[in-house]
């Protein structure tokens, strides 16, 4: 189904009526900067078993598989630029830019992403432009609900330690295991003394991104927010993972519009307002340009 060409203005329509926008974003915003998707070609569960990595019991029963699967996306984050669908939510966060389209509303990104390319594209456009004072807002731009790959917990369960660790590598024992890790092959013999330690009390550390099983961040605001949304843009996840999956449809229950940027069709976008497909890098400018 291709994309009609009125889809631009009817959505700009809603955009321009729309109080308090929300964005629901996943792997796809990423792919055009290398980073690789979960399930699509080449989609990292493709090679590994997500449920057998991405779990607090994977850590606990191997933590040296699961931190060079993390210490090989690291590197791929670190490498990685953010692309122009990035660059376009970061300018439609700022709203003195949003509110020429979208006249008075909110806006906040809530991202499934833990690669931190989103944070860095807003960073960007804040620094890039002076910030009128009129612009206080109470309303976060970015909340990144499955945490970030380069935070750094204490996995002991006391001390509670976190930082922001950005080292690349961020230990001897995982240095040069990235090429290994993208052929798909996993080295199960790094000796766990060897793994990222805790830098407060020595215990084994671990990567501050939410697993399955876990409870994602910033839920209290996100159900606030979502509860008054009138506009949910969707960009680039299969919605398959809950409770991201399910915010879009809540949305549309309570009465407001649904908009998808996908390359393919995906679970739930039957029920949208609007159907962008194509690659979001190319789609998503356009649209709130
Ligand atoms: C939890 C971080 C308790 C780690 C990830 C109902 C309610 C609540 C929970 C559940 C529920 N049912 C089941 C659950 C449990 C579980 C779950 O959802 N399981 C699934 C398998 C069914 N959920 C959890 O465990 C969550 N926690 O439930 O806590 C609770 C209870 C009640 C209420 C609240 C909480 C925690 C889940 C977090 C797991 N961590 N990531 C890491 O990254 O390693 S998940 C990971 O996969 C991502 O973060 C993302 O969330 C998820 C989905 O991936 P996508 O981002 O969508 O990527 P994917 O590859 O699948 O798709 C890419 C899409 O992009 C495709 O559609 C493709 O077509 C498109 N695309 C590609 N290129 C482009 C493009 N589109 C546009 N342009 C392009 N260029
Ligand atoms: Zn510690």
């Amino acid at each position: 189904m291709a994309t009609p060409p009125t889809i631009i203005p009817a959505f700009q329509a809603t955009l321009g009526s729309s109080s308090h926008i929300l964005a629901i974003a996943g792997a796809g915003l990423s792919a055009a900067s290398g980073i690789p998707t979960f399930r699509g070609h080449g989609g990292m569960w493709r090679k590994y078993d997500a449920m057998s990595l991405a779990t607090p019991e994977g850590f606990h029963e191997n933590p040296s598989l699961v931190w060079q699967f993390y210490h090989y996306r690291r590197e791929t984050a670190l490498k990685a630029r953010f692309n122009a669908a990035h660059a376009a939510i970061a300018s439609f966060s700022l709203p003195w830019i949003r509110h020429t389209l979208a006249p008075g509303s909110t806006f906040t990104l809530i991202t499934q992403n833990v690669d931190g390319l989103s944070a860095r594209a807003l960073e960007t456009a804040e620094a890039s432009m002076t910030i009128p004072e009129s612009s206080t807002e109470d309303q976060p731009r970015i909340l990144e609900m499955h945490g970030r790959l380069f935070d750094v917990l204490c996995s002991s369960g006391s001390c509670q330690h976190v930082e922001y660790n950005a080292t690349s590598p961020i230990c001897e024992g995982l240095d040069g295991t990235e090429e290994m890790v993208s052929g798909g092959t996993l080295d199960p013999d790094i000796p766990v003394e060897s793994l990222p330690r805790c830098s407060k009390c020595g215990s084994l550390a671990r990567p501050g991104v939410v697993w399955f099983g876990e409870m994602p961040q910033h839920l209290d605001t996100i159900d606030q927010l979502v509860k008054r949304a009138d506009l949910c843009i969707v960009i680039g996840t299969s919605s398959t993972v809950y409770p991201a999956a399910g915010y879009a449809r809540k949305i549309k229950r309570n009465g407001g519009k649904v908009a998808v940027f996908n390359l393919e069709r995906s679970e739930g976008d039957e029920a949208a307002d609007y159907l962008f497909l194509g690659p979001c890098e190319d789609t998503l400018p356009r649209a709130l340009g």
